[in-house]
């Protein structure tokens, strides 16, 4: 049985290995350490709860001549000649956002989600507006107004945060008092390590009172929103949606900002280019039209839901063995554990024990942590990525036990070394797109 898989998996990578033949031969240092990462890829778990697999055409397009190719400006608007395919490729991605996430201006040029959201402050305020957004330390993003981010130089943030975090319930009577109090121009949704879902027509309404833009950065869960499994906020009339694309939306790394209206939109796109960016990675974009594309088809819509499903029942495994989740469970994508409460070690000591059986996971910090950032109390992950291989609430149960096992073990060498080939061997029934 192990020596099937084995041959199955070798016999894989040999088939993979004409794709690459120029960079072997040009560059072996390069090409070992690619084929290095395909193998890690296929032989370990991955729930970084931010990552994910593209699919085949996605890679594919990721590798194209629009690499070569300058486009500053908009479809049919462009600084230089040539752009008769650009045009068709941005227009595609454009015209696909918008129907998928039901907006009237999408625009698909951001690098990433931390320049999507720059282009999005420039674009609504002036400098020293100050902004509303989510607590970091309950769960909030570095984009979000960390001291850390020059953002905090030009513009004032102030916080909402968790009622309870026994039920990660936020606290809209206090986001509404500090709303009133601070008068934001933009009061911003999004997080990257919060497992419950925003109210966004309380939002709404209270930035209504203030006057204030509604944002919603949905990069964590753009995905699970694109297939009907979270709600969107534009139905609750949230004014406009940042989002990265190779999150749970499985596309291509880079950025994009929606806006409800065109006039929004105008504002987006004079922000975007010339204001904070060059030329658009046009490969990208055309990458973010075929991710788009496989988004709209009826099967992303039970990808969607098998995340949370996945996410859920994993959740309630681990709650069921005794361990201490953030707010008692989840409602998306991703589940935070308290692993001291949990376990009596830090998160980082079971992100590197997880490292050593092919699981890959993040050390996190927990709501009002007393450790530090580098060493914190607590994991996050998550299942968008198992869900991509095929793995449903039966391996959910599989993973769970090997994720305790690997704990509990975590001073027996001989232990984790069998543990790994477990790990291994599971994995490899679950093809990655693009790799087995
Ligand atoms: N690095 C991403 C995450 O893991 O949540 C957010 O930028």
């Amino acid at each position: 049985m192990v020596i099937g898989h084995s041959l199955r998996y070798a016999l894989s990578l040999l088939n993979l290995m004409p794709t690459y033949t120029a960079l072997q031969t040009q560059d072996p240092d390069i090409y070992n350490a690619l084929m290095g990462e395909m193998r890690r890829q296929v032989e370990g778990v991955e729930l970084i709860a931010s990552e994910n697999y593209i699919s085949p055409a996605v890679l594919e397009t990721m590798g194209t001549v629009f690499n070569n190719k300058y486009s500053e400006g908009y479809p049919g608007k462009r600084y230089y000649g040539g752009q008769e395919f650009t045009d068709i490729v941005e227009t595609l991605a454009i015209e696909r956002a918008k129907k998928l996430f039901r907006c009237e201006h999408a625009n698909v040029q951001p690098h990433a989600g931390c320049p999507a959201n720059v282009a999005m402050y420039f674009a609504l305020l002036e400098p020293g507006d100050t902004v509303m957004g989510m607590d970091l330390s309950h769960g909030g993003h570095l984009s979000h107004g960390h001291p850390v981010t020059y953002l905090t130089k030009i513009f004032k943030f102030v916080r909402y945060g968790m009622k309870d975090v026994e039920t990660g319930e936020i606290d809209y009577d206090a986001m509404r008092q500090v709303a009133l109090k601070e008068k934001p121009k933009i009061l911003l949704g999004g997080f990257s390590a919060y497992p419950r879902e925003l109210n966004y027509a309380k939002m709404k309404a209270i930035a209504d009172e203030v006057g204030a833009v509604t944002v919603m950065d949905m990069a964590h869960i753009a995905g699970m929103i694109a297939g009907g499994a979270l709600r969107n906020p534009f139905d609750d009339g949230f004014d406009i949606v940042t989002t990265t694309t190779h999150k749970t939306l499985r596309g291509p790394r880079g950025g994009m900002i929606l806006s409800r209206t065109a006039e929004l939109g105008k504002k987006i796109d004079k922000s975007v280019f010339p204001g904070f960016q060059g030329g658009p990675i046009m490969q990208m974009v055309a990458a973010k039209a075929v991710a788009f594309g496989e988004a709209l088809k009826p099967e992303f819509k039970d990808y969607a839901h098998q995340i949370i499903r996945n996410s859920k029942h994993l959740a309630t495994f681990f709650m069921e063995k005794g361990a201490k989740l953030v707010t008692n469970g989840t409602d998306n994508h991703l589940m935070m554990i308290d692993c001291v409460t949990s376990f009596g070690i830090a998160g980082a000591e079971v992100e590197t024990v997880l490292d050593r059986v092919g699981i890959t996971l993040n050390k996190n910090m927990i709501p009002n942590d007393r450790r530090k950032p580098m060493d914190p109390s607590g994991v996050r992950l998550g299942t968008p990525a198992i869900t991509t291989r095929g793995m449903k609430e039966k391996e959910m149960e599989t993973l769970g036990a090997f994720i305790l096992k690997a704990i509990e073990k975590r001073a027996d060498e001989a232990a984790l070394k069998n543990l790994h080939k477990e790990v291994e061997i599971f994995c490899k029934k679950f093809p990655v797109p693009g790799i087995s």
